[in-house]
């Protein structure tokens, strides 16, 4: 091995090309992000042991699985999760009548009360891709809905 390979460095001046990179088929990029919100991202990623790259990668393969759906089509099937305080005005009826909206698609609901004040449902769908969206936006903008998960699978 070469001992200019051993140690790259950057002959264009540029820093997105170094020739260690491009031996190993990796890309180096850089992103604009508020600091508060890398302050937050180092730290927790710290706490799992992962390092800036493999968090980051980790995250853009989860995107991709978790996005793509969207805008591919077709029939999806999956579960939306969602977390919400039953006492805050009229939500329970909302999410009721949101979900008869969607008869066809919901195929199995369920719920449980997790503590005093907060419920989990879980919606399970089967249905084409741009009512299962609007379904999931409707549910998860409710008011009194406090996180909201939708799971995707392609059949
Ligand atoms: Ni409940």
């Amino acid at each position: 091995m070469m001992a200019a390979r051993e140690k790259p460095h950057d002959h264009h001046g540029d820093g997105d090309h170094v020739h260690d990179d491009e031996r190993h088929k990796v890309t180096r990029f850089s992103a604009s992000v508020d600091p508060t919100l890398l302050d937050e991202f180092d730290a927790n990623i710290e706490k799992i042991g992962y390092n800036r790259s493999t968090a980051i990668v980790a995250a853009m393969r989860n995107f991709i699985v978790d996005r793509v759906w969207e805008s591919e089509g077709g029939e999806v099937v999956g579960a939306i999760t969602m977390i919400y305080d039953h006492h805050k005005s009229g939500v329970t009826g909302e999410l009721t009548d949101i979900q008869h909206d969607y008869y066809h698609e919901i195929t199995a609901s369920t719920h449980v009360h997790i503590d005093h004040d907060n419920c989990l449902e879980i919606v399970a769908f089967r249905g084409e891709t741009r009512r299962i969206k609007a379904l999931s936006e409707r549910l998860s903008t409710c008011r009194g809905v406090k996180q909201s998960k939708i799971t995707t699978l392609k059949i």
